[in-house]
């Protein structure tokens, strides 16, 4: 299938990361990252909890399906709906290795027979600063990590997407380094809240939202949840991964959603909630996207304005 319309990033439906991408070149110098991060910062660090409304009502079908980033199928927001049907799925294998007992390549309906599969219904909050409510369906990472056996030597987990030349339109148009990879430490992998998507709204996961099974991390902006997962490695040092290595002032490796630390070209305070028709509501962000009490506890002590 060809691309169609050539890319026009005055196109109302490409944002801030597909900009970033198409520009191949990056604005440097932390000097400048910190001063806006701090002095933005500090003018909201009082008083932002919002109360958390706990409004979970799903983004429509439409929304969840026609609005995505999957840069491998082109930078605009429309691009993955159409290209991402290139995409074959069947059969789908995962490579699964490094630091555990029993690695191997594993064919993913046997992976998904071992596993319970449940609905979740999470908020995804995008670095762009938008976001949705979302009815996944799938397993718990853990369980999977603990069906191949993390030997005590592991650290952190690696995660590596599809890459098909022959099927993926975008990937000459995104500076990423490809294949997209990403990465968690070990305890925020083997978190309950951790999911592995295969599914959307009771159907088969579609492929622009990651067929046939990503990964899901709630409290962390979406960049860090891999799409079509092809490998997943156990490692004993933090990996690197595909936003952090392009931007490292950016995009950090925890990149947990945080209102008082805002990226060095745009406010983190507040998020535009997709699906909210002509006149968008912004809704405030909430730290940790509002898993706060379950997982700020992953963090005690650690600086999250330095560990962004
Ligand atoms: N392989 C891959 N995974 C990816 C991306 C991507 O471009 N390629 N984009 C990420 C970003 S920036 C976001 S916000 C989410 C979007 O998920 P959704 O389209 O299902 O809402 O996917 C993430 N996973
Ligand atoms: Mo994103």
């Amino acid at each position: 299938m060809r691309y169609q319309p050539s890319l026009q990033l005055k196109d109302n439906d490409v944002t801030s990361e597909a900009a970033f991408l198409s520009r191949r070149q990056f604005i440097s110098g932390a000097a400048g990252t910190m001063a806006a991060m701090s002095s933005a910062g500090a003018a909201r660090a009082s008083g932002q909890m919002s109360g958390l409304d706990r409004d979970l009502t799903p983004n429509s079908w439409d929304d969840i399906t026609t609005y995505n980033n999957y840069y491998e199928f082109g930078l605009r927001k429309s691009d993955p709906a159409t290209y991402a049907q290139a995409l074959s799925i069947d059969p789908w294998s995962v490579r699964i290795d490094g630091e555990v007992e029993r690695p191997g390549t594993y064919p993913l309906e046997d992976l998904i027979a071992q596993f319970d599969i449940e609905e979740r219904i999470y908020r995804l909050r995008c670095v762009e600063a938008w976001s949705m409510v979302i009815p996944w369906d799938g397993f718990m990472l853990r369980d999977l990590l603990t069906f191949v056996g993390v030997k005590s030597s592991g650290r952190y987990v690696a995660f590596e997407t599809a890459l098909r030349p022959d099927e993926m339109i975008g990937l000459e148009m995104a500076s990423l380094d490809w294949p997209y990879t990403e990465g968690l430490r070990l305890d925020e992998a083997m978190h309950p809240l951790t999911l592995m998507a295969t599914g959307l709204y009771g159907k088969d996961l579609p492929k622009q939202n990651g067929a046939p099974m990503r990964l899901v991390v709630p409290w962390k902006y979406g960049f860090k949840s891999g799409k079509s997962i092809t490998r997943i490695v156990v490692t004993k040092t933090q990996p690197n991964t595909a936003w952090s290595a392009v931007a490292p002032n950016e995009y950090g490796f925890y990149a947990n959603v945080n209102p008082n630390v805002d990226h060095p070209r745009w406010s983190q305070a507040s998020e535009r909630v997709i699906g909210s028709g002509l006149f968008a509501k912004r809704r405030p962000t909430d730290m940790f996207n509002g898993y706060g009490a379950d997982v700020a506890s992953l963090y005690s002590g650690m600086d999250l304005a330095v560990h962004y």
